[in-house]
């Protein structure tokens, strides 16, 4: 399998898939496109897609072009990985999360967007931004306290890859979800979304590219 990405320190879309695939610990190779480069970025997405953007799953002949779906994909084709829960409640909820942050929270996504060789910084909120910070914030509460943590539908699932970008633009534009209406336990399982191994390797990446590597 092959899942072409964008830069790392940027491209939450591609961050999602990449963390799913690799808690199956299958084997897959990774292409880099440089985002933000108009003409060039399109240029050497349209080898791997006609739809322009990434990320692209690619298992022989198939070809799939979309965050979510692809997770869905992987999440069929590697079972015993158990990317979203075994009980049907907590799969409905963890399964609602993920469509919730894949077609919302716009104003978060457009004000504070992923920059993870960027040192923390202030931001200023607008009302919009605290709109989005606060529903949030009740998500969180609301999965955690169901279902019990460490994780939104208890052990580690999609709908944690879909809010691990989000974590991070917490951590980088310094928001604190208690500050929105949440409790500790919310912010906490943000900060625990970045402890994730395979999220370190992802940003240990991402800051090398900074860093001036080729991204
Ligand atoms: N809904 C899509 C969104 C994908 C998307 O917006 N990808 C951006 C990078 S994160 C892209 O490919 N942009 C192309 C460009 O900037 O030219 C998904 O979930 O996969």
């Amino acid at each position: 399998m092959e899942l072409v990405i964008g830069t790392k320190r940027w491209s939450t879309w591609s961050l999602r898939p990449w963390l799913v695939l690799r808690k199956t610990g299958a084997a897959f190779t990774e292409t880099l496109v440089n985002l933000r480069q108009g003409e060039v970025t399109q240029g050497q997405i349209a080898p791997h897609s006609p739809f322009g953007q990434v990320p692209v799953l690619k298992d022989g002949d198939l070809l799939v072009w979309d965050s979510l779906a692809i997770c869905e994909y992987v999440a069929e084709r590697y079972p015993d990985a158990r990317l979203w829960p075994e009980d049907p409640a907590a799969r409905a909820q963890a399964r609602a999360a993920s469509a919730l942050m894949h077609s919302g929270f716009a104003v978060l996504r457009s004000a504070c967007p992923m920059a993870l060789d960027q040192a923390p910084s202030g931001i200023e909120v607008t009302e919009a931004l605290a709109g989005d910070l606060k529903r949030l914030a009740t998500l969180w509460d609301l999965m955690l306290d169901r279902h019990g943590g460490p994780f939104l539908a208890g052990s580690w699932s999609i709908a944690d890859a879909f809010f691990t970008p989000v974590a991070s633009r917490l951590r980088t534009y310094g928001l604190a979800l208690t500050d929105f209406g949440g409790r500790p336990a919310a912010d906490a399982y943000g900060a625990r979304l970045l402890q994730d191994a395979d999220f370190l390797a992802w940003e240990a990446d991402a800051k090398a590219e900074g860093a001036g590597a080729t991204p």
